[in-house]
């Protein structure tokens, strides 16, 4: 520590500090996206990670056993933790302590090495400094045993007065409460306690041990409150996917596996369920690698090798015959998580990880502990392998219907779908596709249409229970199949992005329950056939209005919130409180005549969509496994959760 204090603050003074903090900071203020990733939500909520995670790094060092994590009134941030303190000895020529350091010069919170164990958290590898830039006022107290030394920041790390004594303790640790600010996150500096809770719950199963406390105190006398510790670490955080989604295990209990070499860590957890999907989530020094990478490679092809092999060991497999990775992970759930001193994150929003070392190392320690555990357990290991030959031979199911289905397409000459309005351009860059719910709503979006470039294709039929379908239950399906026919693209193995027919596939569906069944049901199919349709950015929601505000017949305005109906009403009224305003609430897209509905939803000029994310996707597979499932308990819960939501949605 005392070499960094050395490098940055040696022969400077208070005022030059003050100077470089300010240009450092600044810097932040200037580009807040290349630090925190986003000034939305995203980045809002990010800022609390970056402190916990200094407290979970106090604790990963063995120095801190609980952590607490406020959201206060106003939507202010407390973090407490009771680890050593961040150290606050003063260079004795400054005057500037290195508390202050950590919080006001950029990346000195990741140079201080310490002694311990150590990963550095974090998207970009920021910390607290950042925190501090980006917030309206920050204030930091350190408790060491025997004095409270405290300071205060605002304007995004500014301050007037250094750290000083303003107590006595025999406690350690420290608190940071810090408020956003809204110069910075314009789009709300308000937190989502779901949102907070799930990371928090995340890190508590990843760190086994580790007590976290989160209370929301924003509505008196409506607390909200949950402590997060698991002994039991990652096993936990299988058997909570578990319990939440509904799925029923295939054993008892869930299998672990865990190795060390150098400085490195990596384990495993992992249960199978009589579901079809596959959930695999791996992480890196905490951080969740969403694009997977070498720990996920490597914990792949082990599970492959290892139930092959004991396979062909106990004479289960027949010669030659071998089973693929599909059907090893089919009903499987897990958990990678490796620790690192150095993480290289790789791909365009770094989600990979690619250090080269960590497959084999994973692929070798998942090998030997996997195969030692099923010759201990032959019960669960046949248990595995029988599931595993189930989902080959329907593999093979699939790969004949699939050939059915293109024998079939070659007689029809490609035939596209009766319910079909195509569009006479064929050039993808220009077409669209609008696949709509209901045969109301699909005759005014044919009529509507700008019949060059947008094509429809309304859905009809019975709904498709995907979660229980494996790939060769679609085809045939009347719901689905159209859809698959018109993109042109095939599905799962045969999928070809070359050959999809149109650049935007957009959903239209009403704001109500079925609506929201329908656009959950074609994200997960989607998100499972055909993927990279979403990771290509092809895949849109409509965005139909919620009400018409008019005065007379000339004046007509479309609102999509309430809040914009409340404007709109207000601006039509003007001056004149008199006037006669006519609001109606659209029901449903049935309700547009063809114009309104071009004029709202479809005219590229005017109309908002809403491009689909990869998490929007995982959050539709979500919540369709809860609401497809065959447990009651998990989708009652959904559905209590919602309810306000739902509600709003007006059923
Ligand atoms: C509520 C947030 O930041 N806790 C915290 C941070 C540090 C230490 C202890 C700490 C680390 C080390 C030695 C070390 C930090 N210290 C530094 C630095 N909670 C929170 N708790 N002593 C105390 O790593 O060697 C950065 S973070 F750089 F000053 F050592």
């Amino acid at each position: 520590m005392s070499d960094i204090l050395n490098e940055t603050q040696s022969n400077q003074s208070y005022d030059e500090n003050q100077i470089q903090v300010l240009e450092g900071l600044e810097a932040v203020r200037k580009r807040p996206g290349m630090y925190i990733g986003s000034t939305g939500p995203k980045g809002l909520h990010h800022l609390v990670y970056e402190i916990v995670d200094n407290a979970i790094d106090e604790a990963l060092a063995g120095y801190c056993s609980q952590i607490t994590v406020d959201i206060l009134e106003g939507d202010v941030i407390r973090v407490t933790d009771n680890g050593r303190g961040i150290p606050t000895g003063i260079h004795p020529k400054e005057g500037i302590s290195a508390a202050t350091v950590v919080y006001t010069i950029l990346h000195a919170g990741g140079k201080f090495g310490g002694g311990g164990y150590k990963v550095a958290g974090g998207l970009h590898g920021v910390g607290a400094s950042v925190v501090n830039a980006l917030s309206e006022w920050l204030e930091l107290t350190v408790k060491d045993g025997k004095n409270v030394h405290y300071q205060r920041f605002f304007n995004g790390g500014q301050y007037d007065e250094p750290m000083k004594i303003i107590g006595e303790t025999t406690e350690t640790g420290t608190t940071v409460m810090f408020k956003a600010d809204p110069a910075i996150f314009e789009e709300t500096t308000v937190y989502d306690y779901e949102v907070l809770l799930k990371r928090l719950r995340e890190q508590a199963f990843l760190n086994a041990g580790v007590k976290i406390v989160f209370s929301d105190l924003r509505n008196p006398g409506e607390t909200l409150s949950e402590t997060l510790h698991y002994e039991g670490g990652i096993r936990q955080f299988v058997e909570h996917i578990h319990k939440t989604r509904g799925l029923e295990p295939l054993a008892e209990e869930v299998i672990y596996v865990g190795g060390v070499q150098g400085d490195s860590t990596a384990e495993v957890a992992l249960m199978y369920n009589d579901s079809y999907n596959e959930l695999i989530l791996s992480f890196a020094n905490n951080i969740h690698t969403t694009d997977g990478g070498t720990h996920e490679n490597g914990f792949k092809n082990a599970l492959t090798k290892v139930i092959n092999d004991y396979g062909k060991k106990f004479n289960l497999l027949k010669d030659g015959d071998k089973l693929l990775g599909d059907d090893v992970r089919e009903g499987l759930t897990a958990i990678v998580s490796v620790k690192l001193t150095d993480c290289e994150f790789e791909g365009q929003t770094k989600g990979r990880l690619g250090n080269p070392e960590v497959r084999p190392f994973v692929e070798n320690m998942v090998y030997e502990k996997l195969m030692c555990y099923l010759e201990e357990n032959p019960a669960v290991a046949r248990s595995i392998f029988d599931k595993s030959q189930a989902a080959q031979r329907a593999r093979e199911a699939a790969k004949k219907a699939r050939e059915t289905a293109r024998r079939k397409s070659a007689m029809e000459s490609a035939s596209l779908p009766g319910k079909l309005s195509d569009c006479s351009e064929k050039d993808v860059q220009y077409t669209e596709i609008y696949i709509v719910e209901g045969d109301s709503a699909g005759g005014s979006a044919k009529q509507g249409r700008d019949r060059r470039y947008q094509a429809i294709l309304p859905l009809w039929g019975k709904m498709l229970n995907v979660e229980k379908a494996r790939i060769d239950k679609v085809y045939g399906n009347e719901k689905l199949m159209p859809v698959v026919t018109a993109l042109g693209t095939s599905i799962g193995e045969d999928f070809d992005i070359s050959k999809l027919r149109y650049g935007k596939v957009i959903i239209m569906a009403d704001a109500d329950v079925d609506g929201c069944h329908i656009r959950t049901l074609l994200l997960t199919f989607f998100f499972r056939f055909m993927r990279p349709l979403i990771t290509n950015g092809n895949v849109y929601i409509a965005q139909p209005p919620l009400f018409k505000v008019s005065k007379g017949t000339k004046q007509v305005r479309y609102a999509y919130s309430e809040p914009e109906r409340d404007k709109f009403i207000a601006e039509l009224k003007g001056n004149n409180e008199n006037a006669k305003i006519d609001v109606q609430r659209y029901k449903g897209l049935g309700e547009m005549d063809p114009e309104q509905l071009w004029e709202t939803t479809m005219d590229p000029e005017t109309r908002t969509m809403l491009r689909v994310t990869m998490e929007d996707a995982v959050k539709a597979d979500e919540i369709f496994t809860i609401l497809m499932g065959d447990k009651v308990m998990p989708r009652r819960e959904f559905i209590e959760k919602n309810a306000k939501y739902v509600e709003s949605l007006d059923i």
